[in-house]
């Protein structure tokens, strides 16, 4: 059996050699804020937010387990926070845990009756996502939002879902703090 080289997940950055970057800049959210106008005028080219992963299996495998960390940079689209696109899993039954290393955000979890809620993430702060439950996170700080994630190797991700329906309200900021709104409360 060939032995591996460990990976480094050292002063809050993943890494090693086999560790895959994925970056996504606003113009890769068309259609994700509410103020679609709002993103358009902003720089296309501005980074919201990278994930570096770690893949230790092939995708699919089942058992196996993969590793990753978000880099979240604060931001907002009028009064909508920078956010990840969020998904259900393709095999929507799998689980995954948060947890935050750095900076201040919102979990906003949303299950396939669309209902919603939201958890408060600070740095330690850890959080399990149950099964069937669509994942997104904000970023609500002045600061980089930086969590770690691991999650089953066969899930897979449902992003169509998000992409069509969206989650059922989005956080916005109100009078200097977060809150969920409806695109029935923002059109008032
Ligand atoms: C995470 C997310 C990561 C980026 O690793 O993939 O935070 O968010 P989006 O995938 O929604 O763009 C995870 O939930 N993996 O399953
Ligand atoms: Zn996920």
């Amino acid at each position: 059996m060939n032995s591996q080289l460990p990976q480094l997940f050292k002063e809050n950055i993943l890494q090693g050699t086999t560790i895959v970057q994925k970056q996504t800049y606003l113009k890769d959210l068309k259609g994700f804020f509410y103020h679609e106008a709002e993103r358009e005028l902003l720089l296309q080219n501005q980074l919201v937010y990278e994930v570096d992963a770690y893949f230790p299996v092939s995708a699919g495998t089942e058992g196996g387990l993969f590793f990753g960390v978000t880099r979240l940079q604060p931001g907002m689209v009028g009064n909508e926070y920078f956010m990840t696109r969020g998904h259900f899993h393709a095999i929507a039954n799998r689980a995954e845990y948060y947890w935050t290393i750095e900076g201040h955000g919102q979990l906003i979890l949303m299950n396939h009756e669309r209902e919603i809620c939201i958890e408060e993430m600070q740095p330690g702060s850890l959080h399990y996502i149950p099964g069937h439950m669509a994942h997104r996170v904000a970023n609500t700080g002045n600061s980089l939002l930086s969590f770690g994630a691991c999650w089953p190797a066969d899930a897979g991700y449902d992003y169509t879902t998000i992409e069509s329906e969206g989650f059922s309200a989005r956080l916005c900021k109100v009078n200097g703090l977060p809150v969920l709104l409806t695109d029935e409360q923002q059109a008032l």
